[in-house]
C-alpha cells in the first residue's frame, strides 16, 4: 500500500479576504489549479474578524470593492458612503458565490507550517487541523492587520468581567446595556467604536495612550444619482485610482498650503472638514513631506477639538502633540470629539496616569482604579509582519522566515523574500498596502503576480527568487521614501512597528506612492523580471 499524497495544486494561497478571493479568480483564468486556505469560517478576512460596533470603512463605498469586473461594479449597490462591515462582508460573499470561487477554498484551515523542499521545487503547507497541502507556489493573502495586538498588562487572567479584542469580535455581538465598559486604544478602530459604544453602556472608560486627530466622516445613505453618475464614470474613476498615491480617486491640490493666504487656507480646510473623510488630507500638496505646511493642518484640527469638547480639561487631554496630522494612520469619525460631551464617558490619559494592572473588577492606573464589567482592546495589530510570522514559513535549506526577517522584514518590492522561492506576498511589508485604499494595491498585487505565473509558464520556467541585491537596494528604498515624508515622525506608529514591544523598528510599506510602484513593478516584469532569478526544471533523468 502507498500512503496517500498531499493534495497538490499548482498554488496554494493563504487567506480568503479580498486579496486570497482574487487570486484564485485569477488563478483560474490562467488554469492552474488552486487551492485557498482559510483561519475563518467563513470568508471576509478583515471582514470577516472585525465585528465591533461602529466597525465601518474609511474608505468610500464605490471606490472601496474590485475593479476587476465591470458587472460586478455595475450590479452591485452601496447602501451608505461608507459602508458598515456587514455589507462589506455581504460583497465579499457575493463575490465568492457570483466567481464561483467557494468550491476552492477551504475554511476553518489555520496555516501554521509552510516548507519549500528544494528538490522538488514545491511548498509543503501544513494546517491546524494536521492537514497537508502541496503546491509549486505559496500565496499568502494574509492582510496586513490581521493579527491582534493584545497588549501584556499584568492581571488580565484575573479579570472577572469579559474582554474583547476589536479584530476578533464575537459573532453574535456584545451586549453593553446598562454596563460599565472600558476601551483601551484610540486608533482608527477605538475612534470608530467609542461613540458607538457609548451610545449603549452604562458608563464608558477609555484609556487613551496618544491622542489623536480625527476628521468628521460625514456619513450618510447613497444618493441613487450619485451611484448612478459613479457606475457610468467607472473606467475613469479606476484610472485615477490606479493613477493616484493612495489609491483613492481624488485629486490632491497641486499647491503648497504655504503658497495661499491665511483666509484662502482657512477656507480650504473648512470646505474639506464640512465634506468629510480622508480627502481631507488632499486639501495641499505639500501636508505630508513639509512641517510647517503640516502644522496648519494640524492647528487646524486642535482647533476643531477645542471648539467641540466642553470641558477645557479634557478637551487639552484629546488634542494631539506628540505626531503630525495623518503621519499616523489619520481616522475619520462619526461624532467622537462629541462623545466625550456625555455624562457618562470619562477619558484617562495613560501617558500621566500609566495602566498599572488589570484586577478582578477594573483597570488600575497610577491615580486609581476603574471599576468596569467589559474591557475593549481597541489596541491595532501587530502589522504587515505579524500575519506573515504567526505561520512557521521556511525556504530553501530550511530557512525561517523569522530568521530571515530577525532585524525588519526584507522583500523585494513587497512581492518577495530571497531565499524563499515561489512564495509571493500579496500587499507584503515594502509594498504600498496599508498607506492606500487596500483593493487597489490587492489588485495590482494580484494582476502581477499571475502575469509573472503565466511568464514562467510560458517560458518554461519552474521557479522565481528575489535576488539578495534586488532585495538590498529596495530595501534601501523604501527607507528612503519613507524619509522623504513626514510619516516617520510618528514615533509610535505601528507603520514603524512601534507598538509592538521588540519588534525590529524599520519603516514597513513603501511610501513612494502606489501609482510609482506599479510603475516600477510594471518596469521589472518588461525587463524579463529584473532583479529575480528564474529558473527552468530540471532536465529529465537529472
Ligand atoms: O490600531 P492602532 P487600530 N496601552 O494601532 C493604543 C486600519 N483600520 O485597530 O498610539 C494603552 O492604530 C495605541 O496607542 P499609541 C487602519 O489602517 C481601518 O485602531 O500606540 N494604549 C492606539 O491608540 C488603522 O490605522 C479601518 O500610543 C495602547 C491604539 O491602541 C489600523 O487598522 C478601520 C496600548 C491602537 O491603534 C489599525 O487601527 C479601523 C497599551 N499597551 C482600522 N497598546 C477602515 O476604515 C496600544 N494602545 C477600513
Amino acid at each position: 500500500m502507498t500512503a496517500p499524497r498531499d493534495p497538490e495544486f499548482d498554488a496554494v494561497v493563504v487567506g480568503a479576504g479580498f486579496a486570497g478571493m482574487y487570486m484564485l479568480h485569477r488563478l483560474r483564468e490562467l488554469g492552474c489549479s488552486a487551492v485557498v486556505l482559510e483561519a475563518g469560517h467563513g470568508v471576509g478576512g478583515t471582514w470577516y474578524w472585525n465585528r465591533y460596533p461602529g466597525a465601518r470603512c474609511d474608505s468610500e463605498s464605490y471606490y472601496y470593492s474590485y475593479s476587476f469586473s465591470d458587472e460586478l461594479q455595475q450590479e452591485w449597490e452601496w447602501s451608505e458612503r461608507y459602508p458598515q462591515q456587514p455589507e462589506i462582508l455581504r460583497y465579499l460573499e457575493h463575490v465568492a458565490d457570483r466567481f464561483d470561487l467557494r468550491r476552492d477554498i477551504r475554511l476553518g484551515r489555520r496555516v501554521t507550517e509552510a516548507a519549500f523542499d528544494d528538490d522538488a521545487g514545491r511548498w509543503h503547507v501544513r494546517t491546524d487541523g494536521g492537514e497537508r497541502y502541496t503546491g509549486r507556489f505559496l500565496i499568502t493573502a494574509v492582510g496586513c492587520l490581521s493579527t491582534a495586538n493584545v497588549p501584556r498588562i499584568p492581571g488580565l487572567d484575573a479579570f472577572d468581567g469579559r474582554w474583547f479584542h476589536t479584530g476578533n469580535w464575537p459573532h453574535d455581538g456584545v451586549d453593553f446595556t446598562g454596563l460599565r465598559v472600558g476601551v483601551i486604544g484610540t486608533g482608527s478602530t477605538g475612534i470608530q467604536a467609542i461613540p458607538v459604544i457609548a451610545e449603549q453602556a452604562a458608563h464608558l472608560t477609555v484609556f487613551q495612550r496618544t491622542a489623536n486627530y480625527s476628521v468628521p466622516a460625514r456619513n450618510g445613505p447613497m444618493d441613487p444619482a450619485f451611484q448612478r453618475e459613479v457606475k457610468a464614470g467607472y473606467a475613469e474613476i479606476r484610472r485615477r485610482q490606479r493613477e493616484s498615491t493612495n489609491g483613492h480617486p481624488f485629486d490632491v491640490e497641486p499647491r503648497s498650503a504655504l503658497s495661499v493666504p491665511e483666509d484662502e487656507r482657512r477656507s480650504r480646510y473648512e470646505a474639506a472638514w464640512r465634506r468629510g473623510g480622508l480627502r481631507f488630507r488632499a486639501t495641499f500638496a505639500d501636508l505630508l513631506t513639509s512641517v510647517e505646511a503640516n502644522a496648519t493642518a494640524s492647528d487646524f484640527i486642535r482647533a476643531k477639538i477645542r471648539e467641540t469638547v466642553r470641558d477645557p480639561e479634557t478637551a487639552e487631554k484629546l488634542v494631539p502633540h506628540d505626531h503630525p496630522f495623518a503621519t499616523k494612520r489619520p481616522p475619520i469619525d462619526t461624532g467622537y470629539f462629541e462623545t466625550y460631551n456625555r455624562p457618562d464617558v470619562t477619558l484617562v490619559d495613560v501617558r500621566e496616569n500609566p495602566i498599572v494592572e488589570i484586577t478582578t473588577s477594573g483597570v488600575r492606573t497610577t491615580s486609581g482604579t476603574h471599576p468596569l464589567d467589559r474591557l475593549v482592546f481597541a489596541t491595532g495589530f501587530d502589522a504587515l509582519t505579524g500575519p506573515l510570522l504567526a505561520m512557521d514559513v521556511r525556504g530553501a535549506g530550511g530557512r525561517a522566515l523569522r530568521d530571515a526577517w530577525s532585524d525588519g522584514p526584507r522583500t523585494y518590492l513587497g512581492l518577495q523574500v530571497p531565499g524563499f522561492p515561489n512564495l509571493f506576498t500579496i500587499t507584503g511589508p515594502g509594498s504600498p498596502s496599508v498607506l492606500t485604499n487596500m483593493p487597489t494595491s490587492i489588485e495590482q498585487h494580484v494582476d502581477w503576480i499571475a502575469d509573472c505565473l503565466a511568464h514562467l509558464r510560458e517560458n518554461g520556467l519552474v521557479r522565481i527568487e528575489a535576488t539578495e541585491d534586488a532585495e538590498r537596494a529596495w530595501g534601501e528604498h523604501v527607507q528612503e521614501a519613507a524619509q522623504r515624508t513626514l510619516l516617520p515622525m510618528a514615533s509610535t506608529s505601528w507603520y514603524l512597528g512601534a507598538n509592538v514591544p521588540g519588534k525590529p523598528r524599520v519603516f514597513l510599506p513603501y511610501a513612494g506612492g502606489l501609482a510609482a510602484y506599479a510603475r516600477r513593478c510594471a518596469e521589472v516584469a518588461a525587463a524579463g523580471y529584473a532583479g529575480f532569478s528564474l529558473a527552468p526544471a530540471p532536465a529529465a533523468g537529472r
